[in-house]
């Protein structure tokens, strides 16, 4: 029995000696734990989102950190882009200024100590010439810019393929896209100011002849009184002058325009070149009414020209004064360095310190002169102005003033 027990014990201490050098048992493989979807929303979440009683819910998804990054963007360029170009931007820019002397040697100041590496160098004339020397270089183009001078303009050059399409990043900035802007999704030309037309009697006239009325529509124009005493750029060389005319021709329809516009043309004693013009025969009495803008009135009358401004009271005519790179521009950067600084606000409240007194397009931008676009608005059309520019121009040409010339 001892015996059977030794054998036993000896039996049990082999065994766990055996249990104990034997290999580790192969642990079971255990399916991967699920790799956890972090954008997945839990399920048990969704249905809250989209539950009727929380609206407010719904739009959560926005508020992720990318989309808030979107509408931040739109904002950001009226800064941005000046920044930019501003380190980078040398050489010369060549422009065609078809403001008045003043604002074009001011602004040419203000954009060099913006951007010191730039010489601007401006050439000005009137729109309707400005036009003509761009179409004449179209082979070979020395204006890299065209800045200033009523849209329907640049609506006449872009008919002719004479402008760069380009879109700069402060586009947004214009307060009415719709009229300021060109509509292409590359624009050609944008908006940088707005204008009223206005007439310039001489006040002394007014005061010597007491029956005398300053004109207030477009009717007082053609009367038998008004003739011999009116002073108006002619619409060939001078968009001031187009714009007149073209206004008389939505006014009266076509037909009855042109009639009027030979009616209107006999009691023209003085046709300017340059639309402003007609402030200085009509404040020295050389004319008595000068047909202009009338932000080039107010500068008149600030400069000492005895004037008096009238409205027509059925509606004036209007500009969207705007720029453009011309197709082919040497300079391009430089170019688009001007034409992002005009988008911004800050920029367009400058004109006005070279007597430059046009509304700004620009959201908050202020205007110097708010009550000159506070007046009664004709329905003007840009587009029928500006694809006719050339057959109205030149049956003007041909057939009125000509005539009138020869009287
Ligand atoms: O200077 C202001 C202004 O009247 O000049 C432009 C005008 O077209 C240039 O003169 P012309 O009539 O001789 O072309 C206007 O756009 C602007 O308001």
């Amino acid at each position: 029995m001892k015996t059977k027990l030794l054998v036993m014990l000896a039996l049990v201490m082999m065994l766990a000696a055996i249990a104990a050098c034997a290999p580790a048992p192969t642990p079971v493989p255990t399916a991967p734990a699920p790799t956890p979807v972090p954008t997945a929303p839990p399920p048990t979440t969704a249905p809250v989102a989209t539950a009727a009683p929380q609206p407010t819910k719904a739009p959560e998804p926005t508020k992720a950190p990318e989309p808030t990054k979107a509408p931040a963007a739109t904002t950001a360029p009226t800064v941005a882009p000046t920044a930019a170009p501003k380190a980078a931007l040398k050489g010369d820019l060549n422009m065609l200024c078809i403001l008045n002397e003043e604002p074009c040697a001011g602004m040419k100041k203000e954009f060099e100590s913006k951007f010191p590496g730039v010489t601007l160098n401006y050439v000005r004339l009137s729109a309707g010439e400005g036009l003509t020397r761009v179409r004449n270089e179209k082979a070979n183009p020395q204006f890299d810019l065209m800045y200033g001078g009523p849209n329907s303009t640049y609506l006449a050059a872009k008919k002719e393929g004479l402008l760069e399409a380009y879109k700069s990043p402060n586009v947004g900035n214009i307060i009415d896209p719709k009229l300021m802007l060109d509509s292409d999704p590359v624009p050609t030309w944008a908006g940088i100011y707005m204008g009223s037309l206005g007439f310039a009697t001489n006040e002394e006239y007014l005061k010597k002849n007491p029956t005398f009325k300053a004109p207030t529509s477009f009717d007082d124009l053609i009367k038998p009184e008004m003739k011999g005493l009116i002073s108006i750029a002619h619409p060939a060389s001078s968009g001031t002058a187009y714009t007149f005319m073209c206004s008389a021709l939505q006014l009266k329809g076509e037909k009855a325009g042109w009639d009027y516009l030979t009616k209107f043309a006999q009691n023209v004693s003085i046709w300017t070149k340059s639309g402003i013009a007609p402030i200085q025969s009509a404040g020295k009495g050389e004319t008595q009414v000068g047909i202009v803008f009338s932000h080039d009135i107010i500068a008149g009358i600030e400069s000492g020209q005895p004037l008096k401004l009238t409205f027509p009271a059925e509606g004036t005519g209007y500009e969207v004064g705007a720029m453009a790179i011309v197709k082919g521009a040497k300079n391009l950067d430089n170019a688009k360095g001007w034409y992002d600084w005009l988008l911004e606000p800050a920029t367009q409240e400058l004109p006005p310190k070279y007597k430059a007194y046009q509304g700004p397009t620009a959201k908050g931008a202020k205007a110097s002169k708010p009550e000159l676009l506070q007046v009664k608005f004709m329905n003007y059309d840009f587009d029928y102005c500006g694809n006719n520019q050339k057959a109205f121009v030149d049956k003007f040409s041909n057939e009125i003033a000509a005539a009138s010339l020869a009287k």
